[in-house]
Formats: C-alpha cells, sequence, structure tokens
C-alpha cells in the first residue's frame, strides 16, 4: 500500500471482520506458525502486538515483525503494529494500532501519511469522538467481556458501549475486543461492529485454522442477520 489516499471506510469495515492480534508473549508454538495458520483459516486483518512478560524488543523485535508482514503480504492482508511508531515507519506497515497513554492519533496521522491505518482503543463516548476527530480510521472498543491477556485491562463493558456508540451516532468503523469466544461472539456484532479482534481465542487454540475459519462463519453471519 504506497498509496497517499485515505483507506474508505467500507474498505476498513471489510478488513475490520476477524482481527486477530498477536506477539511470542501470546503463542505456545512459534508466531510465525500460529500466523500462517490464522491467514489459512481466513483472518481479515493482523496487529503485531510484542508486549508483556518476555517479550521481545530491538533487532529481534524487528526481525519477528518483518517475517510476519511477509506472512500477511502473501495472503493480502493488511499488517498493523501495535503502538511502535519507528518500527511502524521502519518496516512500512501498513498502520499502526495506539491506546489513550500512547501517542496521539492525530500526531501519528502527520507522521505517516494519509494511505496509511491508524486505529484507537477507547472506553468512552467521549474518546470515540475524541479519536475520531483526530482522524483514526477504525476503533477498538473494549474490554467486552473478562480477559487475560492485557494486564492493565479497562473494566468489562459488555456489548453495551458498542451499543450506545452507535446510538450517539459514532458511524465509524469498530471491532469489539476482549475475551471473545465462539460462544460469545455474534452479540458483538448485533450490538454494531464492524468485527471482532481476538488474541488467545486464535493464537492459544488447539486447532488455530479451524477457530479462525469459525469466527469468520459467525461475523458474516452475524453481519448477514443485522442486514
Ligand atoms: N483494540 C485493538 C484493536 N487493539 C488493541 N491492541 C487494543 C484494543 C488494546 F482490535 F485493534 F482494535
Ligand atoms: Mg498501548
Amino acid at each position: 500500500m504506497a498509496d497517499n489516499n485515505r483507506i474508505s471506510s467500507s474498505a476498513i469495515r471489510n478488513l475490520l471482520k476477524v482481527y486477530f492480534i498477536t506477539g511470542s508473549v501470546n503463542c505456545r508454538l512459534s508466531p510465525t506458525e500460529v500466523l500462517s495458520e490464522a491467514l489459512a483459516g481466513g483472518i481479515t486483518l493482523f496487529q503485531f502486538r510484542e508486549k508483556g512478560k518476555g517479550a521481545l524488543t530491538g533487532r529481534g523485535k524487528f526481525e519477528l515483525a518483518q517475517n510476519l508482514m511477509q506472512l500477511c503480504r502473501a495472503h493480502g492482508v493488511p499488517f498493523i503494529v501495535n503502538d511502535d511508531l519507528e518500527l511502524a515507519i521502519a518496516l512500512d506497515a501498513d498502520g499502526i494500532h495506539v491506546g489513550q497513554d500512547d501517542t496521539p492519533a492525530g500526531m501519528i496521522r502527520r507522521r505517516l501519511g494519509a494511505g496509511k491505518i491508524i486505529g484507537v482503543s477507547v472506553h468512552t463516548l467521549q474518546e470515540a469522538q475524541q479519536a475520531t476527530q483526530d482522524g483514526a480510521d477504525y476503533l477498538g472498543v473494549g474490554p467486552v467481556y473478562p480477559t487475560s491477556s492485557k494486564e492493565d485491562a479497562q473494566p468489562v463493558n459488555g456489548t453495551r458501549l458498542i451499543e450506545d456508540l452507535r446510538l450517539q451516532g459514532i458511524d465509524i468503523p469498530l471491532v469489539g475486543i476482549g475475551g471473545i469466544t465462539l460462544s460469545n461472539a455474534a452479540p458483538i456484532i448485533a450490538a454494531g461492529a464492524d468485527g471482532i479482534s481476538l488474541i488467545s481465542a486464535i493464537a492459544q487454540a488447539d486447532q488455530i485454522s479451524e477457530a479462525a475459519r469459525g469466527f469468520v462463519k459467525t461475523v458474516e453471519e452475524g453481519l448477514r442477520l443485522r442486514g
């Protein structure tokens, strides 16, 4: 994507259906094996999130990111970097995801230009409005359900916050994140999300590609039911 045009919100909505996030800390197998299987199962977007105890840094982080990005490119799936602007620039990644305590989206947009994807984590209506104003392409809304993937997670907000954001006129593409499984995913789409974001439910699955395929099916069915 060496394009300076802003990616359309309908293109973003399509990419958000099954948004897989992982790093070496989340994987039992090697991250490249996990990602290969997830791609085979049909994930639509990928975020490299190398965080937590024992996470790679420096050269090791860069090389893993390069390998994972190459896998994504081979499958035509965009590669998003979590919260590391210099890495995103060095790799010429497709975009970046930031939290509320990270570099503000507006500054990132000025550094990266219009053609890259920028996502922001939000937990309130006000944060959603601010991120939209700052030029975010999509929002990550959560934690929908209790999660163990994040040590500093905010209080669980169920599907209610997603519903409220839509009722308040927030129409930017968004995913639900946090504690999502095959059995609790459908209500997130019914609430108005464009997709779901998953770490453990895919990275820790016994059959990774099967798990990813199941989420794709569930989201597509949910979108069809919503009409
Ligand atoms: N949301 C998302 C995403 N990614 C994160 N890393 C996060 C919240 C904390 F799914 F991309 F929207
Ligand atoms: Mg962060």
